[in-house]
């Protein structure tokens, strides 16, 4: 049996998302695209998958009866409106992170998904489905380092386009480990500091690069993590768990160490694609399997919200320098 999948949000992210589902992959096709730039959607869909339909809207997407679960991929204001499309519809719906751009919409998600009584949405947090951070948590859980204590992180990117401006270093970038901490310890945040750095002349537009975001969890474990998105050397995604009993680094993505022009070492890739590849991969065959059998595996809106009430505590903290609570409801039984 084929999942065949409507994709709203023909640009960068969703083109590779359309090549994975669409071929790559086993069990999905793709039978319908959408984008606000017509001619964007009917040249990838001419490119990627010729036989699937090019809809004049998401929505006549989300409700055409060819399409039996939907893929959203446009530009972060917009996931609102296509999540809560597809609930209403009874779809099935993978929506890229962020699941919405405020805490209140992403509420507004996990509402309504309660209210339809039906496990329909998951969340693109694909960091989950790395290897290395799959056998970082796999050591958690086993005990093997005790219990986790404290972590030390790191998110930095070689650098990043004119248009990443503001608090993107947290609502764009650090939102990945928002989510991918708090399933490695298995532990919801219960505060947020942001501590600036001395700013870094690559630093474009007015940017705060680098600073350190450090949050605190409910049983009282300490997160250190450096946001440096300017650091030109390459994307190098650094997490060391010190546990009572040692510590347990994220494995470095295999490169052939190499000795060359007077130098021992390794390269560094400086494409945040590249480094999660195989992640993509697994996430969205995952989200394939788990949706023909009628079952989200994967992130929940529930931790959409979670991520997105960390995030604005920390954008929170990031301008006024002080910590700040992280507040939510109890988990609604129906996430647990
Ligand atoms: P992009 O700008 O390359 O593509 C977004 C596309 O959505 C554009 O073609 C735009 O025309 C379209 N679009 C915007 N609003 C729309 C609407 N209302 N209806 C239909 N189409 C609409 O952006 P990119 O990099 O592909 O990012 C898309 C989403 O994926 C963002 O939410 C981003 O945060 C997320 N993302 C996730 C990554 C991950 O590692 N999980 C990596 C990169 C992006
Ligand atoms: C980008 O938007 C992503 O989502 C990447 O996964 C992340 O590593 C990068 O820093 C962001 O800018």
């Amino acid at each position: 049996m084929s999942l065949k999948i409507g994709v709203i949000g023909t640009g960068a992210i969703g083109q590779e998302h359309i090549a994975r589902l669409n071929g790559k992959l086993a069990g999905s096709s793709v039978v319908a695209v959408n984008d606000i730039n017509s001619e964007n959607a009917q040249a990838v869909a001419a490119r990627l998958c010729p036989s699937a339909k090019v809809h004049a809207t998401g929505q006549d997407l989300v409700n055409s009866p060819d399409v039996d679960a939907v893929l959203v991929t446009s530009w972060g204001p917009s996931h609102e409106e296509f999540v809560l499309a597809a609930i209403e519809a009874g779809k099935p719906v993978f929506c890229e992170k962020p699941l919405a751009t405020t805490a209140e919409a992403c509420l507004r998600i996990v509402e309504a998904e309660i209210a339809s009584g039906r496990h329909l949405v998951q969340v693109g947090f694909m960091r989950r489905y790395d290897a290395g951070y799959r056998l970082l948590k796999e050591v958690v859980t086993s005990g093997q380092i005790g219990d986790p204590l404290m972590l030390h992180c790191a998110h930095r990117n070689p650098s990043v386009p004119a248009h990443y401006v503001g608090d993107m270093g947290i609502t764009d970038t650090f939102i990945h480990e928002i989510d991918v901490l708090r399933w490695l310890v298995d532990d919801d945040y219960v505060s947020a500091q942001v501590i600036q750095g001395k700013r870094s002349r690559h630093a474009l537009n007015g940017l705060d690069d680098p600073y350190i975001v450090v949050l605190k969890t409910k049983s009282g474990v300490v997160i250190d993590t450096e946001i440096f998105v300017n650091c030109q050397f390459g994307y190098d995604i650094q997490c060391q768990i010190v546990g009572e009993d040692g510590t347990a680094n994220l494995p470095e993505p295999a490169t052939v160490p190499m000795r060359k022009n007077q130098m021992a070492g390794q390269s560094i890739m400086m494409d945040w694609k590249l480094r999660f590849i195989d992640s993509y991969d697994v996430e969205l065959q995952e989200w394939v399997q788990a949706t023909l059998q009628g079952k989200v595996t994967g992130p929940t809106a529930w931790d959409g919200y979670f991520a997105a009430v960390t995030s604005d505590a920390c954008v929170e903290a990031k301008r006024t320098g002080q910590i700040v609570a992280i507040n939510t409801d109890a988990r609604p039984d129906f996430y647990r």
